[in-house]
């Protein structure tokens, strides 16, 4: 596995304006060591002081990264999905595929705030814990020699991140992503009376590995190609569903547990629900069923990837509620046979198309996104 090599991009800026710029990150490092990143990014010279490291966020629609949403029955879309087929992560140089999708319940502003604010945060998170492991073992931010950001310092003592070091930055970012996310939101939603609430499932692709975090009846998965036996005993490669998520729905017993444990019941209506009322055990937001056990904790799992690995695919529940993973791979497997390599059918934007057409036609009743993501384009990485 590689090593990384920190690129001190913000050692330019401080050693043109030292003075000034050892305020403000001193006072940037108290606001986010205090209140994360909505601190951070509240206070104005904060977010332009890491914007000289911001990531080139690139269009969506250039990289091969493809979503498609479909409203379904429903009269607003609630659904939101953010879709990033190659970023860099400012400070550590490593580029990475981000993908989300956040489905809303009860109103729209919980899934918006979480797909505007995820990657900023994601980013500021991974920044701020690299640093932290590398650099400040110091108890007082006011003790941090700025020259650490130089690059006279970085020839001095150059600090490598091994694989184990990233994989241990990402998850933390994620899991504080999520947690500034709705404590962000929930605090909006008291002060507005939103009652709305959120999924998230989150897919974060680095080198070899990817990165799942997910709360919610969202899903995330792989299409690999196997080798199985037909029916006459021939070898057929296809390709094969595998889940990365699991769902929290009230009816799992250790998600049932929680709520029970926290005060409220399960009630079945239509589907089971907390209280009657939400059909998933964790939301970001949702403040009303905050008391009752409801949690915005993400799951958190890695995979690595093999050359067997073709296709990430995140959706929410309103694709799965007529189709089963494997029916999703299905389709991609059908479209491969179907388009060669540069038909306009083979475009991604088509293959998620497909997907949700297909859930619409079984009879979705849901708004439906669904985001495509082939392994094998991106190969490199
Ligand atoms: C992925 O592979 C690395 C070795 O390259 C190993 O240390 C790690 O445990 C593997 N991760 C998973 C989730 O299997
Ligand atoms: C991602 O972007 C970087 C820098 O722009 C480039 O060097 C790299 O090849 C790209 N990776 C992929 C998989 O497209
Ligand atoms: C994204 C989303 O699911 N939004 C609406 C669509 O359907 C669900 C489930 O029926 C509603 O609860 C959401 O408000």
């Amino acid at each position: 596995m590689d090593r990384f090599k920190i690129i001190v991009l913000v050692g330019v800026f401080f050693s043109a304006a030292s003075g000034y710029a050892h305020d403000v990150f001193v006072s940037c490092m108290r606001a986010y060591d205090e209140g994360g990143a909505p601190a951070f990014f509240g206070l104005p010279e904060c977010p332009q002081w890491i914007l000289l490291a911001s990531p080139e966020k690139k269009a969506l629609k250039e990289g091969s990264c493809q979503f498609a949403t479909l409203q379904g029955h429903k009269k607003y879309q609630e659904d939101r999905v953010i879709c990033y087929p190659n970023v860099t992560i400012p400070v550590l140089d490593v580029s990475v595929a981000v993908g989300a999708v956040f489905d809303g319940h009860g109103g729209k502003e919980a899934s918006k705030m979480a797909s505007e604010k995820f990657l900023d945060y994601f980013f500021l998170h991974v920044v701020f814990n690299t640093y932290k492991k590398l650099f400040l073992h110091k108890k007082d931010i006011e003790e941090i020699d700025i020259r650490i950001f130089t690059r006279k310092s970085y020839n001095e003592a150059v600090p490598v991140i091994d694989d184990e070091l990233l994989r241990g930055i990402l998850e933390t970012a994620l899991l504080q992503t999520i947690q500034d996310i709705d404590s962000e939101f929930s605090q909006e939603a008291m002060n507005h009376g939103y009652i709305s609430g959120s999924t998230a499932t989150v897919v974060v692709w680095v080198n070899r590995q990817i990165l799942v975090g997910s709360l919610g009846d969202s899903k995330a998965l792989l299409c690999s190609r196997r080798n199985h036996p037909d029916a006459e005993g021939e070898l057929e490669s296809k390709l094969y569903a595998e889940e990365l998520t699991r769902d929290h729905h009230p009816d799992r017993e250790d998600e049932k547990a929680r709520i029970e444990a926290a005060g409220g019941v399960i009630r079945v209506w239509g589907v089971p629900r907390v209280n009657g009322i939400l059909a998933v055990t964790r939301s970001i937001g949702g403040i009303y069923l905050k008391r009752y056990g409801v949690i915005a904790e993400p799951e958190i799992s890695w995979r690595n990837l093999t050359s067997k690995d073709y296709y990430i695919v995140i959706g929410t529940d309103g694709v799965f509620e007529t189709m089963a993973p494997q029916s999703v791979c299905n389709i991609l497997q059908a479209q491969e046979k179907e388009a060669p390599n540069n038909s306009p059918l083979r475009s991604l934007s088509s293959l998620a198309d497909c997907i949700v057409h297909k859930a619409f036609d079984e009879g979705s009743m849901d708004n439906l996104s669904v985001i495509v993501i082939p392994i094998k384009k991106n190969a490199a990485q």
